[in-house]
């Protein structure tokens, strides 16, 4: 296997491939395979034993280009060794939250990891409207451990600064500046919008405070190498049942500001409840959800804050921590920037390229427009605001509001 030179893999060669990884599967494992892949960038196989194990893994193989593009936007391979590297030490810090690594090649640019087929894509059991009761618990301690124990307040800075290395993603990271930062707020050519918001999104354009605040967003994202975040934390890269959350797909990892995984999770929420306007006809089956969703937003917060609170007491090394005043510092400008990068994350997701199935499965472009002007007047505010926030509820608080104008009082 170690001779082998990057190409792309097809099931039977998928099959072939597992066979021969040493106490993956007996010798007379009846394997069938299937290319399942439905994101943006990756080849995903699920291998099946159909004898009598049942035993099943998912082979993930990165392609040199964007699947979503195609050839034309070339991709680095090296994603799959950060992938790989960073769930490692995500399943240290945080064990179980994410799924197992059986193997992986750098010559082949593939994981073979733990198959959670038991589990629904996150965002999908959302659109059903369906409700997660662990999964704020599971998140918020996820985000804490995560982040905290990955940061320059746990870790030796000649360690952590080693890490920044291993974890150095300039490719994956220029897709997010791009995508995220700069190419919605103008009429650039990736865009891709329902014509019937064209005006919404030209004010946008036009708004020279709001792009004054992305700017500065930008810059974080650029230059603050806080904690090895997990780069594309959406509702797309998060696996549930109604007693367990997984957490895939951390290819796009890098050590960056904290509230850019808080506010991906936040945001993805944010625009599953505007879709509800469109999905959820019934006023109040389509309220007491979107409630259900603000509850798990606070909820994901406190129990971030709480746990990040106790890690700080238990492990925190740096020479300030202990400072007066220096943690509720810390925790208030996490929660200013989880705010910030929703709002940008929101936006980019009506306005630019790669939208979100949430918004994209309401048939109707009327309806989809109602939600989608929801979510860019949410996330404008969230961006503008977000520095007035002091906790989780004044959050919650100005979405209801915006809601209300925006929807309620037409
Ligand atoms: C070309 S990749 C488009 C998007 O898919 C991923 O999930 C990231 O969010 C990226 O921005
Ligand atoms: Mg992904």
């Amino acid at each position: 296997m170690s001779n082998l030179s990057y190409h792309a893999l097809g099931e039977a060669e998928a099959i072939q491939y597992a066979r021969n990884i040493p106490g993956l599967f007996a010798e007379n494992a009846q394997l069938i395979c299937k290319e399942i892949g439905d994101g943006n960038l990756n080849l995903v196989f699920r291998i099946i034993d159909n004898g009598t194990s049942g035993k099943s893994v998912i082979i993930k193989q990165a392609l040199p280009y964007a699947r979503v593009v195609g050839e034309s936007w070339p991709l680095t391979l090296d994603r799959a060794r950060i992938e790989t590297e960073a769930l490692m030490i995500q399943n240290n810090i945080c064990p179980g939250s994410v799924p197992k690594v059986y193997h992986f090649s750098k010559e082949l640019a593939l994981t073979v990891m733990e198959d959670l087929s038991a589990h629904l894509i996150m965002r999908k059991g959302l659109i059903k409207r369906n409700r997660y009761p662990e999964f704020a618990k599971h998140m918020g301690t996820f985000l804490a451990r995560t982040l905290i124990l990955t940061s320059d307040l746990t870790l030796d800075p000649q360690d952590k600064k080693q890490k920044v290395v291993q974890f150095i993603n300039p490719e994956m990271c220029k897709i997010t500046e791009d995508l995220v930062f700069t190419d919605p707020y103008y009429d650039a050519k990736t865009n891709q919008f329902n014509p019937l918001i064209k005006e919404v999104i030209e004010e946008i354009w036009g708004h020279g405070e709001l792009k004054l605040e992305v700017a500065k967003l930008k810059e974080k994202f650029l230059t603050q190498a806080q904690a090895l975040i997990h780069g594309d934390l959406h509702t797309g890269s998060i696996m549930v049942t109604e007693t367990e959350t997984k957490v895939f797909d951390p290819e796009f990892a890098f050590y960056g500001p904290m509230g850019f995984d808080i506010g991906a999770v936040i945001a993805n929420l944010l625009l599953n409840f505007c879709s509800h306007e469109g999905h959820t006809l019934d006023q109040k089956e389509k309220n007491q959800y979107q409630d259900y969703l603000l509850s798990t937003i606070e909820e994901i917060w406190t129990v971030f804050e709480e746990q990040f609170r106790t890690l700080w007491q238990e492990k925190a090394n740096e020479s300030y921590s202990s400072l007066q005043g220096y943690k509720e510092d810390y925790i208030v400008r996490v929660l200013h920037d989880s705010l910030g990068f929703a709002g940008c994350k929101m936006m980019r997701r009506v306005i630019g390229l790669a939208h979100v199935p949430d918004l994209e499965s309401i048939d109707d472009p009327k309806l989809r427009a109602k939600g989608e002007r929801l979510a860019l007047a949410i996330g404008q505010q969230l961006v503008l605001k977000r520095g007035t926030a002091q906790k989780i509820a004044d959050l919650t608080t100005l979405v209801k509001y915006i809601k209300y104008k925006e929807v309620e009082e037409d």
